[in-house]
């Protein structure tokens, strides 16, 4: 007769500590069989992410909110999208963490600790809104590779920290430098330490904006581990790419970063509008910068149904890169007719704003409420898709929601 094995009491006792429960029948298992408790880490307990967010993609982690989770005005971490090119860093060391700037256009090298950062440079707040170049992807046709973003990888959040021009300053840079690029801890998934999975940057002028920040803190506390912990550069308004999580390096270059997905097709668009699947080469592509103009509608959440003759109450956010947004307006017929929402000042620079309208419906039916928000250059949204492009990027279509009237 075939004899199996059978897990040890030991082992048991273990599994059932990570179950958090007795395996009653546990002394039946087979040696080799995987637990269905353990399989699967339970990726909303693992980043403390409310369980109504979206897992696109598990290697690595990238997650994404609902439009009806962003209705608050700052984003608390479980309605927080996460982006991953790599794995995140484990064991990270607190008390020993530093940040090196180095590359040909400092004066001298120079590392600080934590502490240093902290103690030497003055600490600034400021909400920040951050959105993945690829926010929107999952529209664009023919489709594009990558994560397949719906509306969800946006966030604004407060960011506490020093500013990257002070800590530049206090170094010295030379009069050549053109850009800077970060390093970080994550590491790449093919396990190979001397790839990075990504090291972005800025040019100077955006790494010398008061917004720009070196930050140690998100809405008042350490920064969650899955947006960086526990050193973080923000550069709200652009690419999120370009805010490089668990940073523990800054180079000042004479010549535009040419870390990983800084170049070929990464995080850039065709300089010059293409048709839909044409083939672009690699120098017809430019960088992206500042994000476009665009707008949520955050409450209600789509689909809601309203007693006829009740009014509806609209909520949500605009943002525009590094611009303000000059107005939002919202349909109710399709984009026929506009009319025009109340419309907040944003809490600082590069913070998104927040909308809100009272609608009445003029019969029983079904509606969709398109939202369209304008830039202070005059610049809409599009309401069918913007530019295709080979990577999918900046999507910022108008966002619509359906409401029956019954
Ligand atoms: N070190 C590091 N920084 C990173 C990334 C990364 O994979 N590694 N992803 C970038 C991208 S593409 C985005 S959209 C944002 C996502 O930030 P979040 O996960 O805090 O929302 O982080 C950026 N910074
Ligand atoms: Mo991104």
């Amino acid at each position: 007769m075939h004899r199996r094995k059978f897990v040890k009491k030991g082992t048991l006792t273990a599994l059932a500590s990570i179950v958090g429960a007795d395996i009653v029948f546990g002394k039946n298992l087979p040696i080799d069989y995987k637990l269905l408790g353990l399989q699967d880490p339970d990726p909303f307990k693992m980043f403390n992410k409310d369980s109504q967010m979206v897992v696109l993609n598990d290697k690595p982690w990238n997650i994404e909110a609902q439009a009806h989770l962003l209705n608050d005005t700052i984003t608390p971490n479980k309605y927080m999208f996460i982006r991953n090119n790599g794995k995140i860093p484990e064991d990270i060391d607190l008390a020993n963490w530093t940040i090196t700037f180095d590359g040909e256009s400092v004066k001298q090298k120079k590392t600080y600790s934590l502490d240093e950062l902290k103690s030497k440079f003055k600490q600034y707040t400021y909400q920040l809104t951050l959105e993945c170049g690829g926010n929107g992807r999952s529209e664009f046709n023919p489709p594009a590779k990558g994560n397949q973003w719906t509306i969800g990888a946006v966030s604004c959040a407060t960011w506490t920290g020093v500013r990257l021009r002070d800590v530049l300053e206090a170094i010295g840079i030379k009069d050549d430098a053109v850009y800077i690029g970060y390093h970080a801890a994550d590491t790449h998934l093919s396990g190979d330490p001397k790839k990075e999975p990504i090291s972005r940057g800025v040019p100077m002028a955006k790494a010398l904006q008061d917004e720009t920040l070196l930050a140690f803190k998100m809405n008042g506390a350490a920064i969650p581990l899955a947006h960086g912990y526990p050193l973080r550069l923000v550069a709200g308004g652009w690419p999120a790419s370009a805010s490089g999580k668990w940073i523990n390096g800054i180079s000042v270059r004479n010549k535009v970063h040419d870390g990983t997905k800084m170049t070929g097709t990464a995080y850039r668009v065709p300089c010059n509008a293409v048709a839909p699947g044409d083939k672009v080469k690699d120098e017809d592509m430019c960088i992206i910068e500042s994000m476009p103009v665009k707008s949520l509608i955050t409450s209600p959440k789509t689909g809601a149904i309203l007693k006829e003759g009740k009014s509806l109450d609209i909520n949500g956010h605009a943002w525009a890169g590094e611009l303000k947004v000059a107005k939002v307006e919202y349909s109710i017929d399709f984009g026929s007719t506009w009319k025009t929402c109340a419309l907040e000042a944003p809490t600082n620079r590069l913070a998104w704003q927040h909308f809100s309208a009272t609608i009445q419906f003029p019969k029983k039916g079904y509606y969709e409420v398109w939202a369209k928000a304008t830039d202070s250059k005059g610049i809409a949204q599009p309401m069918v898709l913007p530019g295709w492009n080979p990577k999918g990027y900046l999507n910022n279509a108008c966002h619509r929601i359906a409401i029956k009237i019954s």
